[in-house]
């Protein structure tokens, strides 16, 4: 007994200071939940001032926390951002410049960096890299490709493809609280929470359905774009006229028998869901629509499914704010919102992302870290989705790997009044996807304060300038107007230099062509 007594005595003498060590570590690292959309735009949220939505739960973490006004991507595109949040790399360097390929997971991704640090990881939901995710994550539950909205299939880390009842966002939610309920308490945690909505066909949950029906939403600015010199920005195929579909888009006359995606309905479901849909069809049918009302008519139909779709997303986020709360989390747990690009909502006359305008390479992203960052705070500076990764690793107090592209910005998230951080004030893009889907032509270009330069070059060889703040709808391309050339001689000059700093040697070899 003595003996026993004398064991005990010195194993805790020797495990004491380990265990206090883990317990003072793990104080310091913040638990990590970065709930990350699919196609969200930053102007369909109300934390990004749009005014005829709302989304309370998005905003909650905006107002609690900081707004990043230009945080953007450095290649507009599912995959591919995805990738370049796991790596902090642009394209070129991760090897995933195209979707519907495999991404590498052998490569160095963030999480395994917080896996050394005693953090346990998850990605639950939609991750859409051709590959599952073996490498940085303890668990994972994630949707098949793309994912479909209503009774979707996870494939689990067994490696079993199982498919449930509901709808895919109240799944990913509820996946996540479980995954939380059941982690191991003594460590840190990152959760992804990969959500697909608001991706196309933008199918919100039944009972969002009709959502925003009352609300007539105004088109923007430049619908009518007719893409005067520009000459990609013509050739794309993303229109909301000519290529939104009736049926598979807008749900109008729907053959259930044939589609995919609602085959999958329970006979309570499809009925709910055609109610519905049966109206708008009817709707339809009625109005006889040609022309420019037909293209109205669209957009606000798109709209009307988008934003309904949003709303639920919304509401799952607030479920797991709440979650947070309850379970006293939210003290010592960073969450993050943000998309995994930006989208148009019309403007162009578009939906889809891709191009280096505003709409697609701004993308949201919002963070609140409580008894860090003071709520309400504004981050004006040019931030990038490289940045995220090595911004999360020193959240965790972890070692930035050398490899890794971006910088951490949590400098600027704590930063104090008046004091005055360096930053940079230029961002360099690279699109590469052609020419299926949206016939949208690879091109690489940067954005300052005010002017961005784009290159197109596959397909066709073509430079853009805007001057974004004469025109922020970007319908003026300038490159050929005189009293330029000074102008974009620099904005080339500080292009090559970037290219140059991220190792884009494709890049380089056509900007020494030129
Ligand atoms: C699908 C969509 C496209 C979309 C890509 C990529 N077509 O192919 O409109 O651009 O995904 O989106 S759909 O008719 O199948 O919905 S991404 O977000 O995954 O990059
Ligand atoms: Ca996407």
């Amino acid at each position: 007994m003595k003996r026993n007594i004398k064991k005990i005595f010195f194993a805790l003498l020797f495990f004491f200071p380990i265990i206090l060590h883990a317990q003072i570590n793990n104080n310091n690292r913040p638990n990590i939940i970065m709930i990350f959309s699919d196609d969200h735009a930053y102007q369909a949220t109300s934390a990004y001032g749009n005014k005829l939505i709302s989304t309370p739960n998005i905003d909650r973490i905006a107002s609690e926390g900081a707004l990043l006004t230009n945080n953007f991507v450095t290649n507009s595109i599912c995959g591919p951002s995805r990738a370049t949040l796991l790596t902090g790399k642009y394209s070129h360097l991760n090897g995933y410049k195209f979707n519907e390929r495999k991404f590498d997971f052998n490569q160095q991704v963030f999480p395994a960096v917080l896996q050394q640090n005693n953090y346990q990881t998850a990605w639950i939901g939609k991750l859409h890299l051709g590959n599952l995710p073996y490498n940085g994550f303890n668990y994972f539950n994630v949707l098949p490709g793309q994912g479909v909205y209503y009774n979707p299939d996870f494939i689990n880390n067994k490696n079993d493809t199982v498919r449930y009842n509901g709808y895919v966002t109240d799944l990913i939610t509820s996946f996540s609280i479980d995954w939380l309920n059941s982690r191991d308490t003594s460590k840190p945690f990152f959760l992804v929470v990969g959500e697909k909505a608001t991706h196309r066909e933008w199918l919100p949950s039944l009972e969002d359905l009709g959502a925003y029906d009352s609300i007539d939403f105004p088109l923007p600015a430049n619908f009518y774009d007719n893409y005067d010199n520009r000459l990609a920005a013509k050739d794309q195929d993303m229109t909301i006229d000519k290529t939104m579909q009736l049926e598979n888009d807008l749900k109008v006359h729907i053959d259930y028998s044939k589609n995919h995606i609602y085959n999958r309905f329970t006979p309570e479901q499809k009925q709910i869901f055609s109610n519905y849909y049966d109206k708008i069809s009817k709707e339809f049918d009625e109005k006889k629509l040609i022309g420019k009302n037909l293209v109205r008519w669209k957009y606000e139909r798109y709209l009307k499914d988008y934003y309904a779709t949003a709303k639920s997303l919304d509401r799952n986020i607030g479920k797991i704010l709440d979650y947070l709360d309850k379970t006293g989390l939210s003290k010592n747990t960073v969450v993050i919102y943000a998309s995994d690009q930006g989208f148009y909502l019309g403007e162009h006359g578009w939906f889809d992302k891709r191009f280096m305008y505003e709409e697609s390479l701004r993308s949201a992203f919002m963070i609140r870290y409580p008894g860090v960052i003071k709520p309400k705070t504004v981050i004006p500076q040019f931030v990038s989705n490289i940045d995220w990764a090595p911004t999360l690793l020193d959240i965790a107090h972890a070692q930035i790997p050398a490899a890794i592209q971006g910088i951490s910005f949590l400098k600027l998230l704590k930063k104090k009044k008046d004091v005055v951080i360096p930053w940079r004030n230029q961002v360099y893009y690279h699109y590469y996807e052609y020419p299926q889907p949206h016939h949208v032509h690879p091109h690489f270009g940067i954005r300052t304060e005010k002017y961005k330069l784009i290159y197109f070059y596959e397909g066709m060889s073509s430079w853009e300038l805007y001057d974004l703040s004469k025109d922020p709808h970007e319908v003026h391309n300038v490159y050929h107007v005189k009293g330029n050339e000074k102008i974009i001689a620099d904005l080339k000059n500080k292009l090559k230099k970037l290219i140059i700093q991220y190792k884009d040697d494709e890049a380089l070899k056509m900007m020494e062509g030129k």
